[in-house]
């Protein structure tokens, strides 16, 4: 009965304050009508963005017997959904669980960094290692930083033209995945866009957004939790990729309202039952 409803198992870490990770991706998924199974890659007191001395403990040694649990179980899993890992051999068990459930949608947001700069603990390697992820996902959702670390080139903070950001979602798609989402991209209209390609019939997609003057950590975890549950529900991608986007919209245009502490997130609370209503968008258009 349990198996008639969407299952995810989210390979991410649990932070408990700031408002990222499994914290967002939880009760994101679970609004969407869509069941979370954490595991967690670390657990952490808070993100790591700017709130001094985190305490972490890492769950490396966890992922593989949680897998073999759930092999034991029987039970099987609609999505496989990885981010922010905390060691190099994370990425292996990663692997793992996606080959383990080959028909699940395998999910990658690329967590590496933002603004040009790596974060703390992402090493060389890891940074390396993560084209196997994209490799074997179905979806990517890296942000510009991250999609210049996997295409090995300089990050550039000009705005870009549409066949500019169209080459680097195709170079990004020649690497593996089916659909490349990029978020945060600013246009050289002056608008900010999230961008999308759907490579199996060679779409390209325009989701424009309202611009705002500061940036929040744990955006990008929430805007790939609605994308993929939307993905899940049978939006096309830039249905999913609008919908991610009037959502993240509407909590950060509140959160700024209240001229919060950045680093403490987007209260996206009271936006949740923007998700429980499914309604049918068209503000995209072909990029
Ligand atoms: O939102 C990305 C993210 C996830 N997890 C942890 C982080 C960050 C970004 O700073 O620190 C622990």
């Amino acid at each position: 009965m349990d198996d008639k409803f969407l299952r995810v198992a989210a390979i991410h870490d649990l932070s408990g304050f700031g408002r990222c990770s499994i914290s967002v991706i939880l009760p994101v998924m679970s609004a969407m009508g869509v069941q979370v199974c954490p595991v967690p890659t670390a657990v952490l007191s808070s993100h790591t963005g700017g709130l001094g001395e985190v305490v972490v403990r890492d769950l490396t040694d966890f992922i593989e017997p949680c897998l073999e649990h759930y092999k034991r179980l029987e039970i099987d899993f609609d999505c496989i959904y990885s981010g922010f890992l905390n060691s190099q051999m994370q990425i292996d068990s990663c692997l793992d669980f996606y080959a383990t459930y080959p028909k699940a949608l395998a999910v990658v947001d690329p967590v590496m960094g933002d603004h040009g700069k790596p974060y703390r603990t992402y090493t060389p390697e890891m940074r390396e290692r993560m084209k196997e992820l994209v490799h074997v996902a179905d979806v990517i959702t890296p942000n510009l930083t991250e999609a210049a670390m996997l295409l090995g080139t300089e990050y550039s903070r000009t705005p870009m033209t549409r066949s500019q950001i169209k080459s680097v979602l195709a170079r990004l798609g020649e690497m593996g995945p089916k659909m490349v989402v990029i978020t945060g991209v600013e246009m050289a209209t002056g608008e900010m866009a999230n961008v999308g390609y759907d490579k199996e019939n060679g779409s390209f997609w325009y989701v424009g957004c309202d611009y705002v003057p500061v940036s929040y950590p744990g955006t990008g975890d929430m805007f790939a939790a609605v994308l993929t549950g939307g993905l899940l529900r049978g939006d096309s991608l830039p249905l999913a990729i609008n919908r991610a986007t009037r959502f993240l919209e509407i909590a950060i245009k509140t959160t700024f309202s209240y001229s919060t502490d950045t680093r403490y997130g987007v209260m996206f609370e009271q936006a949740l039952p923007y998700l429980m209503q499914n309604e049918i968008l068209s503000g995209f258009s072909i990029l």
